[in-house]
C-alpha cells in the first residue's frame, strides 16, 4: 500500500489549524500510520530540504522550519502521494485553488501550511528520516 509524508509547518501548528488539516485528511480516507509533534533541529531541517541546498530562499526556508513545533506524520491509502499533494495546493498559496488547503489557509509561498513528498523516492526518504520502523508499525 502506498505511503507519504506529510508535514504540518509551524505556522499551521501555530495557527490551530492541526485538527482542520487531519479532519481533512481522514475524510478524504487516507489512513494515519504514525503521527507526532516535535521541533526540528537545524540538522533534521537540512536533511529534510537537502535538495534546496543553495537556492536563495533555503536560509530562510530553514530557519522557518525550525522555528516551532511540527506535526509530523505518515499517510497510507490508494494514490496518497499524489493526492495528498492535490489536497495540498500549489507551492504558492497565491496559485492554489480554493479548495486546498493552502488555497484556504495561505497567502505567503514562505508560510504554505503543509508538506508532502512530492514522489514515491521522496517519500521513502522522508518517512525514513523522522520514523523508526517501530513507529511505522500502527
Ligand atoms: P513544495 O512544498 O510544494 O513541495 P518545494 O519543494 O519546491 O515546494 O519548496 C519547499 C518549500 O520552500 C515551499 O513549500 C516553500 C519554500 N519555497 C519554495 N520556493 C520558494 C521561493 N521561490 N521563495 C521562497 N520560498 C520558497
Ligand atoms: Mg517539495
Amino acid at each position: 500500500m502506498e505511503r507519504t509524508f506529510c508535514m504540518i509547518k509551524p505556522e499551521g501548528v501555530q495557527r490551530g489549524l492541526i485538527g482542520e488539516i487531519l479532519a481533512r485528511i481522514e475524510r478524504r480516507g487516507y489512513r494515519i500510520v504514525a503521527l507526532k509533534m516535535l521541533r526540528l533541529t537545524p540538522e533534521l531541517a537540512a536533511r529534510h530540504y537537502a535538495e534546496h541546498e543553495g537556492k536563495p530562499f533555503y536560509q530562510d526556508l530553514i530557519e522557518h522550519i525550525t522555528s516551532g513545533p511540527v506535526v509530523a506524520m505518515v499517510l497510507e491509502g490508494p494514490g496518497v502521494i499524489a493526492a495528498l499533494r492535490q489536497m495540498m495546493g500549489k507551492t504558492n498559496p497565491l496559485e492554489a485553488a480554493p479548495g486546498t488547503i493552502r488555497g484556504d489557509y495561505a497567502i505567503d509561498l514562505g508560510h504554505n501550511i503543509i508538506h508532502g513528498s512530492d514522489s514515491p523516492a521522496s517519500a521513502a526518504r522522508e518517512i525514513d528520516l523522522f520514523f523508526t520502523a517501530v513507529e511505522l508499525e500502527g
